[in-house]
């Protein structure tokens, strides 16, 4: 390590609070002194990097982030390069603040598995159209509960959430890149007995797991695929022909010593032309209650091959030049380069499984995920070493020929134990090498102690030079896994609602039903002892201050946010029942709860909406019954 990289090492650990104070005067007039070799102290190293990355007060980002919310369930929205966290979406998890799984719409998008109250985020990607991304959804794993989720970006909320039939615990989830995400490709990854209902608990040479492509705009399942081993993470290429997976417990392992007794797993390259044209054909089965179509993807099949390379790989990422896959090592100290262009062949057996392979340079300890700059250089997280070795690829390949040559160009430290890093744009052909964002699993002593639970370090580096630079270290709260990085202008979000937005079209035909005008009328509608109470509101209003049912009732409520203003968000909360929710500007939103205690019972706008804010309340009068 340079004697530059240890003193702002040093410096970010024991004095970045005290010396803050003095960077924004100091940076400007030292930002010059980069790169000229003229000698500077750390204070003032620190001063330059921090003025680099800083997004004054009112001032935009450049980049969106999404980040997974690992165990929290949900995905953060942060802006780059400031890393302020600008909004969260709920997803698998539920969320007070927004009603996320108590209202009717979300528990509609939930379906069959709204009574789960945990998630395990992993994997956030964005879809894609010719190999960029196109803005459109971002795709989700849920390995807690086997389920997978998407968003609608234009409105940053979840659509759709399914449950994955015959398999156990999503993982690896990435999208087709070309020629548009047709499919969303999820690793299972825990091997079970197939079918799963009692028979063969303990015969674990009869489990097995499944690669999964799910249909990115009906999310259907539309076929499963059985492998041997199980699957970890996963990458498509830029043909639309080849996904590859890693596999660790190519031992079928039950135990953990088991599952490192080989040398080598593999990596799985999957066929998805000669797995549609067999789907199409009819010539798959499916598998107890499922209807989803199962195809056997075991050696020495047509719809896989699996190539050997060591050992207990973890991730799987393709070069944004479209040539390579590349399967990090973990307990190797190699990453295996996988050149593309020769899986036609392997597909053919005109090549063994190894010639596919054509570089495996080694890098450090505990290498786990790759990322690119676009300028032929690749950035390599080593958990055990804590550092992100940036190397060339070119080169790797040049020394694996038997030529000598250094392929490795720097190693920094980040602080500390990194899983995934990811550089802007990095997963599409745009990759453009600006920055780098490098999740730490362990943060230790960066800041200032929160109690046994620490937070994770989200640390921010500079790649767009030749040397990386750390410049930020970002707590985040339980767990990001990984995160995807796009241009701001790559997404147009909406500012308010549309009124004919999909996401309440099923509370709007309701309302039709009842004969109510949603965005005008105020009135309570009895259907037997359900009881349906539609409401307006525009600040500081509930369109109803007051509505009466009877003990028993199962009441929905039904709110309109008729305000246009850009927002003015307003909620709903009923004292003691459990119940609140977000109605943003031009939203319906609604919730269901049973009116079982009689009395008067206060809701209230819970959202800061106006200077009468505290104001906007109502009564529901429950009569005894
Ligand atoms: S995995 S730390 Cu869940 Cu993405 Cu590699
Ligand atoms: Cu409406 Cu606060
Ligand atoms: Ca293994």
């Amino acid at each position: 390590m340079s004697e530059k990289q240890n003193d702002v090492k040093n410096l970010g650990r024991r004095h970045f609070l005290r010396n803050s104070a003095v960077t924004g005067v100091a940076g400007a007039g030292l930002a010059s002194g980069f790169g000229t070799g003229a000698l500077m102290t750390s204070r003032q190293a620190q001063a330059a990097e921090k003025s680099a990355i800083e997004v004054a007060p009112g001032d935009l980002d450049e980049y969106y982030g999404f980040w997974s919310g690992g165990q929290s369930g949900e995905v953060r929205v942060l802006g780059v390069p400031s890393m302020r966290e600008l909004m969260r979406i709920p997803v698998f998890n539920v969320d007070s603040a927004t009603g996320w799984g108590i209202t009717n719409e979300s528990r509609e998008v939930l379906g069959d598995s709204a009574h789960f109250l945990n998630g395990d985020s992993h994997h956030p990607h964005i879809s894609m159209k010719d190999g960029s991304y196109d803005g459109k959804y971002l795709f989700i794993n849920d390995k807690a509960n086997t389920r997978v989720a998407r968003i609608r970006l234009d409105i940053m909320k979840t659509d759709k959430v399914i449950t994955v039939p015959n398999v156990q615990a999503i993982h690896g989830l990435r999208l087709q890149k070309v020629p548009y995400t047709k499919y969303v490709f999820a690793n299972a990854e825990l091997p079970i007995p197939q079918i799963n209902d009692g028979r063969d608990l303990e015969s674990p040479e009869k489990y097995a797991t499944m690669f999964n492509g799910i249909d990115a705009e009906s999310m259907e399942v539309a076929w499963q695929v059985i492998v041997d081993g199980n699957l970890d993470n996963t990458d498509a290429d830029y043909t639309g022909r080849f996904v590859a997976s890693t596999c660790y417990n190519s031992e079928m392992g039950m135990t953990l010593p088991e599952t490192m007794r080989a040398e080598r797993d593999w990596v799985v390259v999957f066929d998805v032309e000669a797995i549609e044209a067999a789907v199409k054909a009819g010539d798959y089965e499916t598998l107890g209650d499922s209807d989803v179509p199962v195809l056997n993807g075991r050696h020495g099949t047509r719809f896989t091959r699996y190539i050997p390379v060591p050992k207990n790989p973890h991730g799987l990422n393709t070069s944004p030049d479209g040539k390579y896959f590349m399967a990090a090592g973990k307990l190797s100290p190699t990453v295996s380069i996988i050149a593309i262009d020769k899986l036609s062949e392997l597909f053919d057996d005109a090549i063994e499984p190894r010639d596919a392979v054509v570089g495996e340079p080694e890098l450090g300890l505990g290498p786990l995920h790759t990322t690119f700059d676009g300028r032929g250089n690749a950035y390599t997280t080593l958990f055990i070493d804590s550092q992100i070795a940036k190397w060339n690829i070119a080169d790797a390949i040049r020394a694996y020929n038997g030529e000598d040559v250094n392929y490795l160009r720097q190693k920094l430290d980040v602080h500390y134990q990194p899983g995934h890093n990811h550089a802007s744009l990095t997963e599409s052909k745009d990759a453009d090498g600006k920055w780098l964002v490098v999740l730490s699993k362990f943060s230790k002593d960066r800041f200032l102690p929160v109690g046994p639970l620490h937070p994770e370090n989200d640390q921010l580096i500079d790649i767009s030079g030749e040397q990386m630079k750390l410049v930020h270290d970002g707590p985040t709260y339980a767990e990001p896994h990984d995160c995807i990085l796009l241009r701001a202008d790559q997404l147009t979000p909406s500012r308010i609602w549309s009124r004919d937005d999909p996401f309440f079209a099923s509370t709007r035909k309701m309302a039709e039903d009842d004969g109510i005008n949603l965005e005008a009328d105020n009135k309570v509608i009895r259907d037997g002892n359900k009881v349906r109470v539609y409401m307006t509101s525009v600040a500081p209003q509930f369109g109803m201050t007051e509505f009466k049912v009877k003990q028993g009732d199962e009441v929905t409520v039904v709110l309109t946010n008729m305000d246009k203003v850009e927002d003015l968000t307003h909620g709903f909360c009923m004292v003691n029942h459990g119940v609140q929710m977000e109605i943003s500007p031009q939203q319906t939103s609604s919730v269901t709860f049973m009116a079982n205690k009689p009395g008067v019972h206060w809701y209230y706008c819970n959202w800061f909406c106006h200077a009468m804010h505290m104001e906007m309340t109502g009564r529901m009068l429950v009569e005894k019954a």
